[in-house]
């Protein structure tokens, strides 16, 4: 079989990437149709090497569309998938519109694949920042339990989209220009003030949570972390704490994780052996040898890259890891296009009698 796919948000930083991620991919793909908004329709796209022009959405748009990949904005996520799944397509959202709800799995492929078996059309990628973080906890997890993770997060810009990164490198410019910057973007499009990110640190990404303290991309790093690792959002068997802060590159987070295990016997070779072993996980930790995970040497793969793996001598049981992964790939488009691959090869591409859009 082959299948009809739409990108939906195909002119973002994410959407291109989607399309790239789809090309190489082993989906079978019959047609491929790139949506975005009225902004972009008219433009010419590629993929695998033929002209592809890009639509403006309609409910009618997902017309015989089998598979959607999305990631135009949780808001036309929440306007669009109803309609494209009630027209027979299985959608895979990289927004955070659907996330937290029960009946949508939240799956990241080397860790809860089995999740897609539940799917009643609409599957939820994961935050970007939570994906790598999770994809090497996991292994750890089965090994040896997990009491509580503490992460602090270095996240590039093109997280907050093309307009955001567009805005860090004009600012770069100015700054080096001796000009002045104008902040429209940054920390986020979703908040009254804007600063300057060009050579600076923002301890924001997205808006502050009503408690005034947590802002709403740390309450997605600790949920998320529970609803795919123990499958309950609110789960009380790992504690997790994050500090989201936005740093001035532009593609692949950097996290700095300190967990601490359930088996005190736990040493540090063997946590590096469990996420060594890990699909997905590459192990890059020889400090003899300066090699630990870089961004810029992360931009443009797959993989999450891992090192600085390290005991806390204070606390037993206790380590320090160094995290990085491009975020536009398996932070985003790459465990989308990863979802889909699993969907088609376990015969998922179906929208059940019993849809759940919301
Ligand atoms: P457009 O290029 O037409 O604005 P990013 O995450 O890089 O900011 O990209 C957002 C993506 O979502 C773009 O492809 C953008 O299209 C698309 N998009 C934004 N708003 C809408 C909308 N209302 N309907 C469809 N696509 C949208
Ligand atoms: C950022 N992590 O770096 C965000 C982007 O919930 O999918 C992804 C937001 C999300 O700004």
């Amino acid at each position: 079989k082959e299948f009809n796919v739409a990108i939906l948000g195909a002119t973002g930083a994410v959407g291109t990437r989607m399309i790239q991620q789809l090309e190489q991919s082993t989906i079978p793909v019959k047609s491929v149709k790139l949506l975005a908004s009225a902004r972009s329709a008219g433009k010419v796209l590629q993929f695998r090497g033929q002209d592809v022009t890009v639509e403006e959405t309609m409910p009618d748009s997902f017309n015989g569309i089998d598979l959607v990949l999305s990631s135009a904005g949780g808001s036309t996520s929440k306007k669009f998938l109803p309609e494209a799944v009630k027209r027979g397509a299985v959608c895979v959202d990289n927004t955070s519109a659907y996330r937290m709800e029960k009946e949508v799995p939240l799956v990241i492929p080397e860790v809860n694949e089995k999740a897609l078996y539940n799917h009643r059309g609409i599957i939820a990628n994961p935050n970007c920042s939570t994906i790598q973080m999770v994809v090497c906890l996991e292994p750890i997890y089965k090994q040896f339990g997990l009491k509580q993770v503490i992460v602090s997060t270095y996240q590039a810009v093109s997280g907050a989209g093309q307009s955001a990164l567009n805005e860090l490198m004009e600012e770069s410019q100015q700054v080096l220009n001796g000009e002045p910057t104008d902040p429209k973007i940054l920390p986020t499009k979703g908040d009254k003030k804007h600063y300057q990110m060009a050579f600076n640190l923002l301890p924001q990404i997205d808006v502050f949570e009503s408690d005034g303290y947590y802002t709403h991309e740390e309450w997605k790093m600790i949920h998320e972390t529970k609803k795919i690792m123990l499958d309950d959002m609110d789960a009380k068997d790992i504690k997790v704490t994050a500090t989201c802060v936005r740093v001035p590159i532009r593609i692949a987070h950097g996290e700095s994780v300190y967990f601490e295990v359930a088996d005190k016997t736990a040493t540090t070779d063997q946590i590096k052996t469990a996420m060594a072993d890990a699909d997905g996980v590459v192990l890059q930790d020889d400090t003899a040898h300066q090699i630990y995970p870089q961004s810029i040497e992360a931009e443009g793969k797959r993989e999450t890259f891992v090192g600085r793996v390290r005991p806390d001598y204070e606390n037993e049981g206790a380590f320090n890891m160094w995290v990085v992964s491009d975020n536009l790939l398996k932070g985003a488009a790459w465990n989308a296009v990863q979802i889909a691959e699993r969907l088609v090869a376990d015969d998922l591409v179906r929208v059940p009698e019993n849809p759940y859009v919301g």
